[in-house]
Parts: C-alpha cells; structure tokens; sequence
C-alpha cells in the first residue's frame, strides 16, 4: 500500500514536470481541397442517391461539418478562385469571368481584369509572416502570365499552378510548365497527390505550422479517366439499369437553336471515374495528415469553385435537383459542396444549412491559425469558427452573385442576391428578376416575383446597393447596336451649400463638447474632386479644409484624423486622400495627425455599404444634432435626435453617427 502510495506520488512529480515543460500549443495547420466543376448532387453525403461513390469525402463531412447551403463565389472557375484567395468578391476586382472569358452575344459582355492583381493579398501572404509555410498544388488559373501564378502570391512552392484552367490531359505529358512529366500514361490526379502527400512529410519534419492549397484539376473537362474504373461505372450503370435521359432547358445564345439538353439522370461513367479519382486523391492525403499525426491541429475545408457541367457546354453530370449548372446563377451553378474539418469544433458530424460562400475561407483560415485579418484590408469573408463551435452564425444578412457574361454554358448574365431563404435572380439583358423560395423551392421553378412586390424591391435595392460597393460593370452595347439594361444610378446627390455640413459640424462640436475634448474623425471614402466627378456630385472641395481647420482649431486641440482611403474610391479615394493630408496637415500641424497609411483600406460595416457618398465620423459620445444629411438611401432629410437610442433611422447608431453629406473628400 505504502509503496503504491510512493510510486503514485512519484508518477504525480513526473506528470508534474512533464506538465511544466510541455510545449507550447501546436499552431493549426490549414489545408484547403478545392475541386473544379464538382457540383453540389456529386457528392455522396449531399446526395445519397448519387451514381457516384465519394468514401472518403463522406468520411470528411462525417468527421466535419457539411454545410448544406455552402455557396461558391461566381458560378465559374477564376472568380471563385480570386474568392477563395482574396476572401474578396471578384466583383471588387473586376475579375468576374474565366480567364480570359470574352464573349458577345446580343450585347458585349462587362469588361473584365484578365489576372488577379499581386498587390491583392493572398491567404498565403497573410499567413507567411507569422511563420507558416505555403504550397499550392493544382490548378490556378488566376493569370496568363508567369508573374501571376502562385509563387509570386505568397506560396513558397508550387506544384502545376499556371494560366490554363484545364489540363491538356490528365496523363502525363501534361504540357504543364510548372509540373515536370511522369513516366508517359501517369495519372495527374494521382502524381498531383503524391506531391502533396510528399510535402506534408516533409512540413511534419520541420515541425512549423504549413498552409497548402489542394487544387484539383479534377472533375473538369477533358473527360478522361483510367479504363478499369471506366469500366467500372459503365457496369454500375447497366447494372443499376440507369439509361440516358435529359431534360430541356432554354439557353441565351443568339445563335442557338431551341433548347439546351441537361441530363437528368446521373450515369456518366467517364465522369463518375473522374470524381472516384478526386475522391481517392483526397482519401489518400486525408490519410497522410491521420498517418503524420497532424489531422488533430489541421483545419481542412473541402469545397468547388462552381457547380456541376450539366449545360450547353456538355452535361456529364446532372444537378436535380438544382436548376441550371456551371456558368448559371441558378442554385446548380452556384451551391457546392462544402465541408470543414476543425479540430475542437463542437459536433462532428453535424450538418449546418447556414449560408456561407468561398470568401469565407481566408477569415476562417487567418483565425484558425491565430492570425489578424491584416489591417486595414478589405474582405468581404466571415469567420466561421463560432459556426463551427456552437453554431452561432455569421453576422451577415446577404450573399451576392454578379456574372455579367455570357459563358460558354449557355446562361444569361446575371446577378442574384440570397437573403434567409429568398433568391432574387436579376437578368442583365433586360433587368427582369426572378424571386425564390428556397426552402419550398430549391429547384427555382416557381417564380415568386409578382406575388412578392415589396420582398424583391427590397432585394433588389439590396443588390443594387452592393453593385455600387464593389464597383459592378454591366453589359456593354455592340458598335451601332441597342443598349443594354443597367441598373440606376445611384441616387446623385448635388448640395448647393455642401459646406454646410462642416459649419454644422463645426458649430455642433462647440456647442456640445467642452474644449480640448479629444475628438477623433474618421474619413472613409472617395476623396477629393476626382471622387466627386466620379459619383457625379457637386463639390467645392476647396472649401472644407478651412472650414474643418476652425472648428476644430477652436475647439479640440486633441483631435485625430484618420484618413482612410477606401476601394470603393479606388485610385480616387487615395488621390484624393493625400490632398485631403497635404492640405489640413499644412493648415494645422500641430493639431492634426495622419493616423493611417494612405495605402490602407478598410471595410464598410454593411450598413454603409453602397453609399457613394459618405463621410464617417466616429464620435467619441452620442450626441444630438439637427441637421441636414442624406440617408443610405439617397434621401435628403433632417433628423433630429440621431445617435440616440430609437433614432428614426437604425443606421445611425449609439456612439456613431454617419453622415452622408454633398461634400465630398
Ligand atoms: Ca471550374
């Protein structure tokens, strides 16, 4: 007993000791599998009645959660990729198509950006700094040139990242720049995994925290496949007795003939071959991070870039329930399969019908690995951890959609935006919409538009106000050919005294606050007279700095600007923001402080979102003001009481008051 006892003890001093000198916490790796073209009914878990066998995938969302109205950001390839990369929508950055996708059809298509820019920043170039390491395997497609492939953003190796969004073959040669050739007749999606399996080793060696992006080429064209499993499915189909049937659909080409056929019945043999490779390949570095020990501090997130090929362009696979496919905006070219594995999260297993799309993953990544979303960027993304760990959702009341191109699958450009169960589709030919019930209807066939007036004007306006945000471009007329629908302007605003609003400012402030009260203003936005030629708007900008200068020269010695030029101004905001600092900081010096680069970009809460004039100020208590402003949405008014609790307007808040104003900086 007595010895026992002393041997209990000792245990307890070497558990003691062995507590003290445990290492620091592991830091979590991330692993992001993104597939091409696989569409939301071509995953087992999804769609149990699958013809498709998906073990290891299933075996993922069993051990993760699956989200059922997971969405991707575009309902083509390097939009989404942008999305995933950026945890910005691709209409920020013009980078709306495939590149380099132009097409006219009974209109020319919105211009696009024909690469993603490398001042973008990058999941990997966030993660870098704080010491992760970064690879990316697979396809890119976000950039024809060599200095836009995945080395020069931020991935340490890559392995088959280049322009074209399709191998020339899945077997080896592969003509593929940035993958050297196996032996003739290798498979790429088994060489593509062996690289990865490869690199995981080799991280788990160093011991340091690794982000890699897993990027099939799989399942998109060209259809090809290793005969056996060919074979394989070929049997499963005359087993199963499950014959070719196809539906029809109507298409948007001025040159098309009729309908489009979409297959109704999952059968494709070549095609369920092609997802059992994806599915084995993902199996096998499942296995390697098991096998490495890492799967307990690895976040991995499973997902597609847009949905099924079941369209104009080729229907190998078929998404009914889902309308539509790759290149719609209906649910089958935008709703995918979506799974992330986080060790810690609350129930494995579980399913979550939350809404959420591809920018989301940069957010969950960065707070995943412990990692600030780096200041001042703009991203459009939420972090999903608190989903994941007792299901609290994002704080987000709409995702949006803007594909104005005619795509080689056959759609019409389009937009939609989905709030709670409700889709609003915008055709950009003719502005006609479409609205949706998506919990009665996932098949989009009952068009709710009519009977639901006030719902689609306020989805519409909605949208509208988010094309403004991101800076949307529409379709563009042919030489000496009609125009085609764009949305209205937004509500232009000319002020004849727009001066007005810093006087009232000023006066405000001193009557209201005592002297040296310390006052900080924050200044988001379009700046200077290129801005306001921009949002069409009347601005002596000139007139403010003096203004602004006595009032605060009077009364807040203390106070702080920070100038903080916004992608909604883009290269106006910044212009105009260095004149905005050249001409108050010579004024006053010593009062002013430049308390932000000008090279930085912050978020609008989305309650700001799509205004195109605004003015931020944050004040540093509520206060009461009667003046004259413009609301979000455009209307002139005059309010008393606002920054009051139960003020007439929910934008106005506690402690921030905003104000839209015709001045314009
Ligand atoms: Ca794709």
């Amino acid at each position: 007993m007595k010895h026992n006892l002393l041997k209990n003890l000792a245990l307890a001093c070497l558990g003691a000791l062995a507590a003290q000198a445990a290492p620091a916490p592991k830091r979590m790796n991330i692993v992001v599998l993104l597939a091409d073209d696989y569409g939301w009914t071509d995953l087992g878990a999804n769609n149990p009645q699958s013809f498709y066998e998906t073990p290891n995938l299933d075996r993922l969302a069993a051990q993760g959660v699956r989200f059922t109205d997971g969405y991707a950001a575009n309902p083509v390839c390097s939009p989404t990729r942008y999305a995933v990369q950026t945890g910005r929508y691709p209409t920020r950055a013009g980078l709306t198509n495939w590149l380099p996708g132009v097409r006219a059809e009974r209109f020319r298509e919105a211009p696009i950006a024909l690469h993603m820019e490398l001042k973008e920043t990058t999941l990997a170039e966030a993660l870098r700094p704080h010491g992760y390491r970064t690879a990316f395997v697979g396809k890119w497609h976000l950039g024809e040139e060599a200095k836009y492939w995945p080395e020069a953003q931020g991935y340490e190796v890559n392995i088959g990242g280049w322009s074209m969004g399709r191998p020339s073959s899945y077997f080896s040669p592969y003509q593929n720049p940035r993958l050297e050739d196996g032996p003739k007749g290798e498979h790429l999606t088994e060489r593509l995994a062996n690289e990865t399996v490869r690199l995981l080793a080799d991280f788990k060696a160093k011991g340091e925290p690794f982000f890699l992006q897993h990027s099939f080429y799989d399942v998109h064209t060209p259809l090809q496949a290793r005969p056996a499993l060919i074979e394989k499915y070929r049997a499963k189909a005359k087993r199963l007795g499950l014959t070719d049937r196809f539906v029809e659909e109507p298409q948007y080409y001025v040159s098309a003939k009729g309908t489009r056929q979409v297959r109704a019945v999952q059968n494709h043999a070549i095609y369920a071959a092609m997802v059992e490779e994806m599915d084995t390949a993902a199996g096998r570095i499942l296995a390697k991070l098991d096998e490495l020990g890492l799967a307990e501090n690895t976040l991995v997130v499973f997902t597609s870039d847009n949905g099924g090929l079941s369209t104009a362009e080729g229907a190998p696979t078929s998404n009914l329930p889902l309308r539509g496919g790759k290149g719609w905006v209906y649910e089958g070219g935008i709703r995918e399969p979506w799974i992330i594995r986080m060790p810690g999260a609350a129930h494995p297993g579980a399913t979550s019908a939350v809404p959420i799309i591809s920018t989301d993953i940069f957010p969950t990544a960065l707070a995943a690995a412990g990692v600030p979303v780096p200041p001042g960027l703009l991203i459009d993304g939420k972090n999903l951890l608190p989903l994941l760990r007792d299901g609290t959702p994002p704080d987000r009341d709409a995702l949006f959609w803007h594909y104005p191109h005619y795509g080689n699958q056959g759609g019409f450009p389009g937009g939609a935006v989905r709030m709670g169960d409700w889709k609003l589709i915008e055709n950009y030919e003719n502005g006609s919409v479409a609205l949706y019930n998506l919990h009665d209807d996932i098949g989009e066939r009952h068009d709710l538009a009519s009977a639901e007036t006030a719902r689609v004007k306020t989805m519409r306006d909605r949208l509208h106000a988010w094309y403004r945000e991101t800076g949307a471009k529409f379709l563009r007329a042919k030489e000496g050919g009609p125009a085609p629908w764009a949305p209205a302007a937004a509500p232009s605003l000319t002020v004849a005294e727009p001066a007005d609003y810093l006087r009232d400012f000023a006066q405000l402030a001193a009557a209201r606050w005592p002297k040296n009260h310390t006052l900080t203003i924050v200044n988001h936005g379009h700046s200077g007279p290129a801005g306001c030629t921009t949002a069409g708007i009347v601005c002596p900008f000139d007139a403010y700095p003096h203004l602004l200068h006595v009032g605060l020269n009077n009364h807040y010695p203390n106070a702080v600007i920070r100038m903080i030029p916004t992608a909604i101004g883009g290269e106006h905001a910044e212009a105009g923001a260095k004149r905005f600092a050249a001409d108050v900081l010579s004024l006053r010096p010593d009062v002013l402080t430049l308390d932000d680069g000008l090279n930085a970009r912050t978020k609008f809460d989305s309650q700001s979102a799509g205004y195109d004039v605004k003015l931020d100020y944050r004040i540093t208590d509520s206060f009461r003001l009667n003046a004259r402003f413009a609301n979000h949405r455009g209307e002139i008014t005059k309010i008393g009481d606002i920054g009051q609790p139960g003020s007439p307007d929910p934008v106005f808040m506690p402690r921030t008051v905003r104000f839209y104003t015709g001045v314009n900086f």
